[in-house]
């Protein structure tokens, strides 16, 4: 009779066939495989309750988080910090795709309707005891700058915008603050000290950072920040402060309304 599947002989898949060293090494793989099972395991769920019980940060400029977490942020910021250049530009579009109906996310420190807009001044922290006075006109005097890129805001919308103004790095030109800028960190807050960002100085300075008083070719309504907002398109939504009171600059990190709240203080894009 032919060999078929049905009538092989059993004895190769007959276990009381298998050698005795075949049986060792067999018990041997099956212990192996439960015992890294079960180490990775443990392994797992340690990790998750050393997170879990880990301290909190320290409430400052930052907080919300465990400290390990805040730690990996912190690396994740540097290692994109790395990749940061200047000479790398954001994404801009044709006029015509810009929004007409742009949208306004929050109003945090410019609620005030009875704000007194004709007597806004900039005010710019060159030291402790010298601060430069800066009106409107000063600044709509410098070269004007344009740029139509996608605003992305941390909450999950993003349009594109055309926004008008003077490049920051222009600006730190014109009224010689450069010594200033070469500190490490630019911060920047509303009027009243509601709303405030702290902005590492190569995103302050990259060349489409703008402090912007148009919007569409108008001047820049209320909600989104009259007079004078930051539109620093390598960043979210969140450090684009809308109507700046003042600025300051410092190798210590500012103050920052969202990083306060445990969102990532670069928050870079
Ligand atoms: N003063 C102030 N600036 C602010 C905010 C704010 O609440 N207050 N919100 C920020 C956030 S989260 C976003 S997404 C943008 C939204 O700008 P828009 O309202 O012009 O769209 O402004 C940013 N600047
Ligand atoms: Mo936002």
């Amino acid at each position: 009779m032919p060999e078929t599947e049905d009538n092989k002989p059993a004895a190769a898949h007959n276990d009381d066939e298998l050698s005795p060293e075949t049986r060792r090494q067999i018990k041997r793989r099956n212990f192996l495989s439960f015992a890294t099972f079960f180490t990775a395991g443990g392994a797992v769920y340690g990790g998750w309750r050393w997170l879990y019980t880990a301290p909190p940060e320290k409430p400052g400029i930052t907080a919300g988080t465990h400290k390990p977490l805040r730690r990996a942020l912190n690396k994740t910021e540097l290692f994109f910090r790395n990749f940061f250049s200047n000479n790398h530009l954001v994404k801009t579009y044709p006029k015509a795709m810009a929004a007409k109906k742009v949208r306004v996310n929050s109003d945090i420190g410019i609620e005030d309707k009875n704000y007194n807009m004709a007597a806004w001044q900039l005010q710019v922290v060159k030291s402790r005891n010298e601060v430069l006075k800066i009106t409107i006109e000063d600044i709509k005097a410098l070269p004007k700058t344009e740029i139509i890129y996608s605003f992305k805001c941390v909450e999950g919308w993003d349009q594109i915008q055309h926004w008008a103004g003077v490049r920051f790095s222009d600006f730190i030109n014109h009224f010689g603050l450069q010594e200033q800028a070469k500190l490490s960190y630019i911060g920047m807050e509303t009027p009243n000290k509601g709303y405030y960002v702290g902005l590492d100085r190569e995103s302050a300075l990259h060349p489409q950072t703008l402090l912007a008083y148009e919007m569409n070719d108008e001047p820049i309504t209320e909600v989104h920040g009259a007079p004078l907002r930051l539109i620093i398109p390598v960043k979210y939504g969140i450090k684009n402060l809308k109507r700046i009171g003042t600025i300051t600059f410092s190798n210590t990190r500012p103050r920052d309304y969202w990083a306060r709240q445990g969102y990532d203080y670069y928050s870079g894009l």
